[in-house]
């Protein structure tokens, strides 16, 4: 089996809401680039990445320009075709940046084409664990919403059948400690006792506020609190994750794996979060879920659920799946959920298509 050609698109997809329809950033475009790597079998593999906003255009370049180098190759040798990317650029802009985000498509396609290739689905390739995966509601409970709107958002997750659900802290002004917490007691109050409750920090904490007002939430009952300080100050994150009862989550703004050694070794979070685009696709994705199984500790995806579901299914220390529906518009049909779980699929690769109507509609 030979790679025999590739098409990079960008896509810009809209900002919105759809699991609670809160005001999203009103006409507001979320640019991804999606990979089609097409072999002479006449499979197709699948792959996405984004993060580029402005530097979009040179992410979908970097995307042709390491895709062009897969042509001849044999896409069941995943491994031999990503030291070749690498060495593709001399190794000398790697491990991280835009280089990362490209290379991490290209792997998403090839596991999509070895799927489809072997006729299983991507979960049980790389170990299937389980066949169905808890799953929480992120993106509806903002910091800019009013407690207001937070409220009623979060009871429409809620009425949705979502057993888990992502608010974030750190508001926007200059909120006090009570502002803080009084924004965690009207989500809690909303959802009840028995919904697991998750809150994103996203990197705007010091150490020693993320210690003050963690502490003061701790009655709360928060299944964890997110990237509480900068993302690489893994001794300050080490200290808030000593001091709080509360688990400390964070991985996802790691490039690479080899970071992953020196946030899992100094005891910096409780739960590893490990982002497919910035990590390097599948391949390391699943290294570093090994890497957090030895030292006993779980693994979380960080958006792309119809993607990242199949990674979280397929270790053992996979504990839930990031249900951030930005991108369900890209695809025909994405993976159900039922009782608040997302039910693995059964079709080859990745189980998806793109939705031809809606890339033509979204093209760049
Ligand atoms: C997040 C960050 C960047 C892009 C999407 C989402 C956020 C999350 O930190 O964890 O959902
Ligand atoms: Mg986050």
């Amino acid at each position: 089996m030979k790679i025999t050609g590739y098409e990079a698109t960008i896509v810009n997809l809209p900002e919105d809401d759809p699991l609670a329809n809160t005001e999203a950033r009103g006409g507001a475009l979320r640019p991804v680039v999606i990979l089609r790597l097409r072999t002479d079998s006449g499979v197709e593999g699948i792959g996405v990445t984004f993060y580029g906003a402005a530097l979009t255009g040179s992410l979908h370049l970097a995307v042709e320009g390491l895709a062009a180098l897969t042509v001849g190759e044999d896409p069941l040798r995943i491994e031999n075709i990503l030291a070749k990317l690498h060495g593709g650029v001399g190794d000398s802009c790697g491990p991280g940046g835009i280089f990362m985000l490209a290379l991490s498509a290209i792997d998403i396609a090839l596991w999509d084409i070895k799927g489809k290739a072997l006729d299983q689905p991507l979960w049980k390739l790389l170990g299937g664990h389980r066949d169905r995966v808890a799953t929480y509601a992120s993106g509806s409970l903002r910091r800019n919403l009013t407690d207001d709107q937070a409220q009623r958002a979060a009871q429409i997750l809620v009425q949705k059948g979502f057993r888990e659900m992502k608010t974030q802290m750190a508001l926007p002004g200059d909120p006090t400690p009570a502002d803080e917490i009084r924004r965690m007691r009207v989500v809690r109050e909303a959802i009840g006792p028995d919904i697991k409750l998750m809150c994103d920090i996203n990197q705007r904490w010091r150490p020693e506020q993320a210690i003050d007002i963690g502490s003061r939430v701790e009655d709360i009952g928060l299944f964890w609190l997110e990237d509480v300080t900068t993302a690489d100050d893994y001794q300050g994150l080490a200290r808030v994750t000593a001091a709080l009862k509360t688990p400390v989550a964070g991985g996802e703004y790691l490039y690479g794996i080899a970071p992953f050694r020196q946030m899992i070794e100094a005891r910096s979070v409780d739960i590893v979060m490990i982002d497919i685009a910035r990590v390097g696709g599948v391949t390391s994705w699943m290294k570093v879920a090994g890497m957090a199984e030895a030292f006993n500790l779980p693994v979380v995806s960080h958006v792309m659920p119809e993607i990242l579901v199949h990674v979280v299914a397929a270790c053992p220390n996979g504990l839930t799946v990031e249900y951030m529906p930005w991108m369900l518009k890209l695809y025909e049909e994405t993976p159900a959920i039922e009782d608040g779980e997302i039910v693995l699929p059964d079709k080859p690769g990745l189980g998806l298509k793109f939705d031809e109507k809606a890339v033509a509609a979204f093209k760049a």
